[in-house]
């Protein structure tokens, strides 16, 4: 059996359980095939595929609070640091019920490559919990967040790891998570990102992963000889990155006619209204239905749908596998021609190759929604300066990266010999930093 084989059947055989986990391993590793084979007597001896799918360590911890009604309540805390190579582990921490180890597993060893495309010093970490924040009041969300930081505080630091948001983690969650890490440790520092401006957070911070995503969904398309103006785009969520990447499409010329959540999805042949939008989900914290009660043009359906919708651009920004065979074919046989990951991990692996093979441009998540990670980077240069960049400057800054980013992976795919396929080339490009920075530091 080959090294890649031998070791993807490791790390089934020793996570059991952890399907999501699996599936990002065998994604990564599969597209470093070509990689491996050239340096493979050299990789074996250093153990090289064993040290980056083990993640450095990881923490699980208890974290009881108190609801509004006076009652205990407990939920499960997790921290894995999963490859500080070329920077401090960075990467977010899950809020949402379906949170378990192999889920932030996943999302950790997603996040080693996609930081290193960033180019930016930073490692791969992610943390989170299976506390649902839907429906808790400010205070109980509070309590939750100072006994989640009461016990991560232990392990994280400026210069050692720095979460910040994802599914379920938002401004008003960071914030409470760095009064707390200050509380207890005494010392005003950069260690999580997505702060508040008055606070340390870096203007277009909010906007960065759902903008980052259209700057690169716009040089693929370019460098296709397409053009995103005019063009239908079909997004799946309605929460930060859905939201932001509705608006950067929308001031490219684009038309996004879609959006959903947990339990349904608009379509709005007009066009997506943006700020009714932010009002419904970042004010009201409301569901899809109360925008479509405000919005004559658009329809609600509960369930999952937004693929049936013809377009000629798809951008998952929702959650894991949230894109399926089926729904690959649907958007091809509706003659959809690009796919750019906003989520992690949203297209599941027969999807993918499914929209790879009938011609269909396709960017993966750990390359195209890399922007968030990469102005949280931003943010600690900032913290660390002790000054802030006017939004224009960080947001040209993002513009740069993610245009870099896609041609890094271009240009890894073609060295490799497999022009086109971006899922290989963000792979290889991330690896190969990765690799280079462990190899010279020795065994550890
Ligand atoms: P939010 O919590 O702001 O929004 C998530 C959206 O997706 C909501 O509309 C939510 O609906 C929907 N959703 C979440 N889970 C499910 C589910 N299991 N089934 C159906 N719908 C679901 O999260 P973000 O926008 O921050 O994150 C979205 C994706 O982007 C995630 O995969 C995240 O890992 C990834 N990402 C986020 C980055 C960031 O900077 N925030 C950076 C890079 C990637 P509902 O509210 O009803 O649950
Ligand atoms: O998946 C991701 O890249 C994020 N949730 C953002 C991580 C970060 O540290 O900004």
């Amino acid at each position: 059996m080959g090294y890649v084989d031998e070791v993807y059947q490791m790390v089934v055989e020793k996570n059991p359980s952890q399907p999501e986990f699996h599936q990002a391993v065998k994604e990564v590793l599969d597209s470093l095939r070509p990689v491996i084979d050239a340096n493979e007597e050299k990789y074996r001896k250093e153990a090289l595929l064993e040290r980056l799918v083990i993640p450095d360590r990881q923490f699980q911890f208890r974290v009881p609070w108190v609801d509004d009604k006076g009652q205990v309540q407990v939920n499960t805390g997790y921290r894995v640091q999963f490859n500080n190579s070329i920077g401090p582990y960075k990467g977010g921490i899950r809020l949402h019920p379906s949170v378990n180890i192999g889920i932030i597993k996943f999302l950790g060893f997603e996040q080693i490559f996609k930081n290193s495309l960033t180019g930016l010093p930073i490692g791969g970490g992610k943390g989170g919990s299976d506390f649902d924040p839907k429906g808790k009041s400010d205070r109980e969300v509070m309590a939750f967040c100072q006994s989640f930081m009461t016990e991560l505080c232990k392990y994280i630091g400026a210069d050692t790891d720095v979460p910040a948001g994802d599914i379920g983690t938002g401004a008003r969650e960071i914030g409470y998570m760095f009064g707390q890490y200050k509380k207890i440790k005494g010392v005003y520092e950069g260690v999580l990102t997505g702060k508040g401006l008055s606070y340390g957070g870096s203007l277009a911070r909010t906007e960065a992963t759902g903008y980052g995503l259209l700057y690169l969904t716009e040089e693929m398309l370019k460098c296709n000889g397409k053009d995103i103006k005019g063009k239908t785009v079909v997004v799946s969520g309605a929460g930060n990155v859905a939201i932001y990447a509705i608006q950067k499409a929308q001031q490219l010329g684009a038309k996004p006619v879609t959006c959903s959540d947990s339990t349904g999805w608009i379509y709005d042949p007009e066009g997506i209204d943006v700020a009714l939008l932010k009002e419904v989900k970042e004010v009201k914290r409301a569901r899809l239905t109360e925008y479509a009660a405000q919005r004559p043009s658009a329809q609600y359906h509960e369930g999952k749908g937004v693929w049936t919708v013809k377009c000629d651009i798809a951008l998952p920004c929702a959650t894991q596998n949230e894109l399926s065979l089926e729904d690959a074919k649907t958007l091809v046989a509706n003659g959809c021609f690009a796919v750019a990951e906003g989520a992690n991990m949203p297209t599941t692996l027969d999807a993918t190759q499914y929209l790879q093979e009938n011609g269909v441009l396709f960017c993966p998540g750990k390359a195209s929604n890399a922007g968030g990670v990469a102005t949280s980077a931003l943010e600690m240069s900032q913290n660390s300066e002790r000054l802030s960049w006017t939004f224009e400057e960080v947001d040209s800054k993002l513009q740069k990266i993610m245009v870099d980013i896609f041609h890094n992976l271009d240009d890894a795919a073609k060295r490799y010999g497999h022009e086109g396929n971006y899922v290989m080339g963000a792979n290889i490009a991330g690896f190969e930093k990765v690799a280079d920075a462990m190899l010279a530091q020795g065994v550890c």
